[in-house]
């Protein structure tokens, strides 16, 4: 009897240490019975897309205007419905931080790949989009970036890799000749960040100078983290430049251009898109004085096309208590490209969707109207020069 007991015990502690193993187990891997069911069920209307942005570090306040601008537009079509297949879907959006770091940028995009997302917009920086392009591409997995300009992301032959703006070599040839032909720029300095973006626009502003009979007086780079130029900009001023082009984001503009003022640099400043954000003339404040500072954002509207930006800018503002940096809209338009072609094709499935997304034709965007080329690149893409005048950026001219 007492033999009996004793086993009874042991069965029961058995038994109890068994469930608590199990307990400890589901809710490490999410399973167990109340929760597998459900993903199951919701697995069959959900569509994933990622968003993949700087949302921590130096440039974070353009990751998270990206990524608002992600949100905006998944928002707005789970409320008009989604039908794929003769169901209505839900668009899931996974947002991923990779801090505008190359490493960091791979490990998420082999997340999200392994998350099975059926597309990704983004990544933000081209140090990021092009490595995490190969392991989207390798995934087959759709990929169009709304803000990477360095040349080479579609020219690696990623059937997989789109991109919603113009590209450093239209930014920095027109630039260049800006800088010559209009500002009447004799003797430049060209400092640029090291990165895949600061020094290919810097190259190619360089050659564009050059090919419009400019002088390039001085080369100086710097790095994306930096924030002491007294050492480059000393250098420079000895040189009496009467432009200074910058290759690299506003995060380091802003403060460079204070440092110009303190050391009595009055020459006009410019650079790419990486520059002409509203946080650049909160940055910049009082060293940028007006008709100093000239960039150019790689896309633009014209005409009737204008009103629509006019709205999204509204809208976003309402929503997010925030104004757009520079890219939102075309991240908001990448976003519904995306979901056209899935609804076009049928199917989320990046097999079947992928040949309609490369067939986009004159899809009507808030960022001007939409068609890829053979590269994956925006067919015709705008530019639009701006300046700053009583803090505020003001637009000079839209370029194609
Ligand atoms: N296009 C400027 C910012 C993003 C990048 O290309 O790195």
């Amino acid at each position: 009897m007492q033999f009996k007991v004793k086993s009874a015990l042991t069965v029961l502690a058995a038994a109890s240490l068994l469930a608590a193993w199990a307990k400890r187990r589901n809710r490490r891997t999410g399973s167990g019975s109340r929760r597998s069911s459900a993903p199951a069920a919701a697995a069959a209307a959900v569509v994933k897309i990622g968003h993949v942005g700087p949302t921590s570090g130096a440039i974070a306040h353009l990751g998270k205007d990206n990524e608002n601008g992600a949100r905006l537009a998944v928002e707005e079509l789970n409320a008009e419905g989604v039908m794929i297949e003769g169901k209505k879907v839900t668009i899931e959006l996974m947002t991923e931080d990779d801090a505008a770091d190359p490493k960091q940028g791979t490990a998420v995009a082999q997340k999200l790949a392994d998350a099975k997302v059926a597309g990704v917009v983004g990544h933000l920086n081209s140090g990021t989009t092009i490595p995490a392009s190969k392991i989207y591409s390798d995934a087959g997995i759709p990929q169009i970036s709304p803000s990477a300009t360095n040349p080479k992301y579609t020219r690696q032959g990623f059937k997989t890799a789109f991109r919603l703006v113009a590209d450093d070599v239209h930014l920095g040839s027109t630039l260049g000749k800006y800088a010559v032909g209009t500002l009447k720029g004799k003797a430049i300095a060209v400092i640029d960040d090291r990165t895949a973006y600061g020094q290919g626009v810097a190259e190619e502003f360089t050659k564009a100078v050059e090919g419009a009979g400019g002088k390039v007086v001085a080369k100086e780079f710097t790095t994306d983290k930096a924030t002491d130029f007294n050492s480059i900009l000393t250098t420079i001023k000895g040189k009496k430049p009467d432009v200074v082009f910058f290759g690299g984001m506003d995060a380091v503009a802003g403060p460079m251009l204070k440092q110009m003022k303190s050391l009595g640099i009055k020459a006009k400043f410019m650079g790419g898109d990486g520059i002409c954000s509203t946080e650049l003339v909160k940055l910049g404040g009082d060293a940028i004085a007006d008709d100093q500072v000239f960039c150019a954002e790689a896309g633009g509207v014209e005409g009737e096309a204008k009103a629509g930006m006019e709205e999204f800018k509204t809208k976003f503002k309402t929503k997010f208590n925030a104004d757009v940096q520079v890219y939102a809209p075309y991240v908001y338009d990448a976003v519904k490209i995306m979901v056209a072609a899935m609804v076009k094709a049928n199917s989320s499935d990046p097999v079947k969707y992928l040949p309609v997304l490369a067939a986009t034709t004159d899809y009507k965007g808030v960022t001007g109207p939409v068609s890829f080329d053979e590269k994956g690149d925006i067919k015709n893409g705008a530019l639009t020069l701006k300046t700053v005048r009583g803090g505020k950026l003001e637009t000079l001219a839209v370029i194609r």
